[in-house]
């Protein structure tokens, strides 16, 4: 019998397969670093009809195949531990067209998330999906896990701009789903739905995008605040008047490690407890004008402790640069990570329970809040300290976080917000599933993917 090495080399030219060890472990992980790499090979396909290829022997010879975007994910979805074949977009990133009427681009799935930014601008439009690993991050990854980001109170996730999409399914059949259609009631939209599906479906090879119109004049306010019930009552202060762009949170401790990464001083003058960031547009001055005049007030109230403004391009990429850098600030320090969400309704209460699970089971660990409370969405990061191992702080993480699952099915909230399921989630689809779906979404994986050849054991096992 043929090794999985053999009937790549077989088949493939030697120039779009890697085997070299270094290569097995860079492309075989992704940003969790939780998990061991262990893939036979890389395989760089730079033609669709590569992709149906691989699949198709895939399915003759019973080897797994894992697609492998910019490997930015923090679940584990993309990472390859078990002799997987890895298919690599990094050589299908092209940009293939942009239609000015339709205010749409067509893309291959390995375009990388900054340059699909970077175009839009160009054409003074935007693609307004954005995070820190954009320039990174491939946009089939991003339709793959559904991703968020910092803007999506305003816009919604990935799932908002995909008007179309082509697929290798794991039979090997090339699919186009919707067409760049903005409407189309014509029964199951399958485009749906392979977003979210981490790459248990089949390949996404070509997204058609929508892009939109970019605000005019941004404007950026960081506060510090007091305590997380103030950061909850401030947000919904704002949200109540006026129309935001972003509004993100982050506890004190998270300046420390950004200050240390990036060379950077303390956002204020003195140090606070929170800090919240806000952005809005600022409609000829009419918004900024009525900012102030809400913080006037909740500075009064002791609400908000003090504040920073940027209404320059400059200033405004400084101030985000706390929040934004926080994830790869701390990533030496192997943390781990939850990503919930709840109801904006539930966030006060929610917020309150899980702290108070937190300070009990963590009393000497470094816990860091922040996130994109607007949303719904807090990421909770632990930091691993140094005098366990990476399996001692791990059991301990996965024992609290049934007691913090508890408080998310409580609220009927999310386990995973916007960092998909992988492999890091898996075990606790559950606390915000059901067991119907779950079935649901297996029997939809088999008639896909009858063989399981597509990203196997990710998500749920089969
Ligand atoms: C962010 O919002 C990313 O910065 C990463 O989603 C979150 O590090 C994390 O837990
Ligand atoms: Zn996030």
């Amino acid at each position: 019998m043929k090794s999985t090495l053999e009937i790549l080399q077989k088949h493939f030219d030697s120039s779009s397969i890697k085997t070299e060890k270094e290569d097995l472990e860079n492309y075989g992980t992704d940003w969790t670093r939780y998990f061991n790499p262990n893939p036979v090979a890389i395989f760089f396909p730079k033609h669709i009809d590569e992709i149906q290829k691989i699949v198709l022997l895939a399915n003759e010879h019973h080897f797994v195949l894992v697609p492998s975007g910019g490997r930015t994910g923090l679940s584990g979805a993309a990472v390859a531990k078990k002799e997987e074949v890895i298919v690599s977009f990094d050589k299908l990133n092209q940009i293939i067209s942009y239609n000015e009427l339709d205010q749409s681009i067509t893309v291959e799935a390995g375009a990388i998330t900054e340059e699909i930014q970077n175009f839009a601008k160009e054409k003074e439009l935007l693609y307004p999906i954005d995070f820190a690993s954009k320039g990174s991050s491939q946009i089939g990854g991003n339709i793959a896990t559904n991703a968020g980001g910092v803007n999506v109170l305003k816009y919604g996730m990935t799932r908002e701009w995909v008007l179309g999409m082509k697929v290798v399914t794991a039979k090997g059949e090339i699919l186009e789903f919707n067409q760049g259609l903005i409407k189309n009631a014509t029964g199951y939209d399958f485009r749906h739905l392979f977003i979210g599906s981490e790459g248990t479906l089949g390949f996404i090879v070509e997204a058609t995008l929508k892009l939109t119109r970019a605000p005019k004049e941004k404007q950026v306010i960081l506060f510090g605040i007091p305590n997380m019930e103030k950061v909850v009552k401030v947000m919904n202060t704002f949200r109540a008047e006026l129309d935001l762009l972003a509004f993100e949170f982050f506890s004190d401790a998270t300046v420390d490690y950004v200050m240390e990464h990036t060379h950077v001083g303390l956002p204020l003058a003195k140090r606070y407890p929170f800090y919240t960031i806000m952005e809005f547009e600022s409609n000829n001055g009419k918004n900024t004008e009525l900012v102030f005049s809400i913080y006037q007030k909740l500075y009064q109230k002791g609400w908000i402790l003090d504040d920073i403004f940027g209404g320059d391009e400059q200033t405004i990429k400084h101030l985000w640069g706390y929040r934004e850098n926080i994830s790869s600030s701390i990533s030496s320090f192997i943390p781990y990570k939850n990503d919930l969400s709840v109801r904006i309704s539930n966030i006060h209460s929610f917020l309150s329970e899980t702290e108070d699970i937190v300070k009990n089971n963590y009393p000497d660990f470094i816990v860091l809040w922040y996130g994109h409370i607007a949303d719904g969405n807090l990421h909770l990061n632990i930091l691993k300290p140094n005098k366990l191992s990476v399996k001692e702080f791990e059991e301990k993480c996965k024992k609290v976080n049934l007691l913090i699952f508890e408080i998310v099915k409580k609220y009927k909230g999310s386990i995973s917000a916007e960092h998909g399921v992988g492999l890091l989630k898996k075990d606790y689809l559950e606390y915000s599933r059901s067991k119907e779906e779950i079935e649901y979404m297996k029997l939809i994986k088999n008639i896909f993917d009858p063989n399981n050849i597509m990203n196997r054991g990710k998500v749920f096992d089969t």
